[in-house]
């Protein structure tokens, strides 16, 4: 019997009410599986998918904590515990005054397939809190950090749930939540990733997301014929973490990259983002939480205030921001603007309307959870290198993520091919990511 996707998502969203990002993120993986499941009938069975769709474990609780005034302030903190088939949940905690259930709800979803992509053993999680932390002192956010762990502690540890950053949670907050976990439990491990380099962090991690997008789009732009990143012109969305090292490896490989943004607008270099821009870039958020308007103003660019960088000429857009920054509009302004490739460097920045003019006209379009494995894989190596006691060196991490981003591209080849022989990367990280989970969910019975 064919599988009906249209009752498989009605289902969903009568389970799932009000979480329209996890009902999206799985469509998009469900229509891309359908077909697949089809000629796979074992995939069907024991309701595998059903099961798929289902959480593991949720942990929602109470994250009391005193401010500066010494008012008491009181936040909720989320672990999504997506899926262990192939390893530890794995996947970063997100401080965001937008976090919901169902935000973390897709990001653990998403994460589940990712995380299989990478070939490391890791299962999928997600977590965080309706936590903000702009403006609050650094004192407050270790003070919130010290509580969000003191719940969060009993159901992590480094082989039941490994946590990281993700928007609103870097090296500051992870080196909080470490204390505090080690004070608690009175063992020195490697529960978090993203850790500072004297306490058992990776070297390359803070380089590894943004790295990693540019490997994986240089394979696309080569397979496709259409030369590698080498002279091509990349639009971004950012300009944290994933934005300034992205920027730095499309330098390394001979590209240029003209927009660097924030929520609040983008600012437009035409002549290319270079090495000293990106010492003024790198710190300006991560230490001094200052407004991008901050580099237009420094140099003198253009500032284009509430406006998104998909409007401006490019070879390859990069989103880099977050779920749905990039949508049906600005995926048509990208086409007139003669964009040939949209690699996503985050969680699902386009959405599914977004996806269908990019297939469409026949650009090149790589879902995150492809492109943007490039971080968590690097924190499954510093699992390894935590377990073993032991720090490789950085050329060793980037050797191997190189060879990671260009495992996931050849995997997305392999499931994602159409008799034409182009590409659909959304069809081959989907089905390829599923294949590893739903094998070992099989052998492991009904658990
Ligand atoms: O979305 C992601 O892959 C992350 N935030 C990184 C997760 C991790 O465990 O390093």
């Amino acid at each position: 019997m064919s599988f009906d996707v249209s009752k498989f998502m009605e289902r969903v969203i009568a389970k799932n009410p009000a979480e329209p990002e996890f009902h999206q993120a799985v469509q998009e993986v469900i229509s891309s599986l359908a077909p697949f499941v089809d000629a796979n009938p074992r995939y069907q069975k024991d309701a595998l998918l059903e099961r798929m769709v289902e959480p593991e474990r949720v942990v929602s609780f109470r994250v009391p904590w005193v401010d500066d005034q010494g008012q008491v302030q009181v936040n909720r903190g989320y672990r999504v515990q997506f899926n262990s088939a192939i390893g530890p949940y794995k996947g970063g905690c997100r401080f965001s005054p937008k976090v919901t259930l169902g935000t973390l709800k897709f990001l653990g979803f998403e994460q589940t397939f990712k995380n299989s992509l990478t070939g490391l053993p890791m299962g999928g999680g997600k977590g965080g809190a309706d936590f903000d932390g702009v403006g609050k002192s650094d004192a407050e956010v270790m003070r919130f950090c010290q509580a969000f762990i003191s719940e969060l502690f009993r159901h992590i540890g480094p082989d039941t749930d490994v946590p990281a950053g993700d928007l609103g949670v870097g090296g500051r907050e992870i080196g909080y939540m470490f204390g505090q976990y080690k004070k608690l439990v009175n063992r020195y491990e490697g529960v978090l990733t993203g850790k500072g380099l004297q306490f058992g962090g990776s070297l390359g991690r803070t380089e590894a997301t943004g790295y990693g997008v540019i490997y994986f789009a240089d394979h696309m732009l080569k397979r496709a014929g259409l030369g590698g990143i080498e002279g091509k012109t990349v639009a971004l969305s950012g300009a944290g973490n994933v934005g300034c090292y992205l920027i730095e490896n499309v330098n390394r490989m001979g590209g240029k990259c003209v927009t660097v943004a924030d929520p609040f607008g983008f600012v437009y270099v035409p002549s290319g983002i270079t090495e000293e821009h990106l010492e003024f870039l790198k710190p300006l958020w991560a230490v001094y939480r200052r407004p991008i308007k901050d580099f237009a103003e420094k140099y003198g660019f253009e500032y284009r205030e509430g406006h998104r960088a998909w409007e401006v000429p490019c070879d390859v857009a990069c989103p880099t921001a977050t779920q749905n920054e990039l949508d049906g509009e600005d995926a048509k302004r990208l086409l007139n603007n003669g964009c040939k490739a949209v690699v996503e460097g985050a969680n699902m920045p386009s959405t599914l309307e977004a996806i269908e003019i990019f297939h469409d006209a026949g650009i090149l379009f790589s879902p995150g959870k492809a492109s943007n494995a490039g971080g968590v894989a690097v924190s499954g190596m510093e699992m390894s290198q935590n377990s073993e006691r032991y720090s490789w060196t950085k050329e060793e991490v980037i050797g191997k993520l190189q060879q990671v981003m260009f495992n996931i591209h050849e995997t997305c080849v392999e499931y994602g091919k159409k008799p034409d022989g182009t590409v659909n990367y959304v069809n081959g990280a989907n089905i390829g990511g599923f294949v590893k989970v739903a094998e070992a969910m099989i052998a492991q019975g009904i658990v």
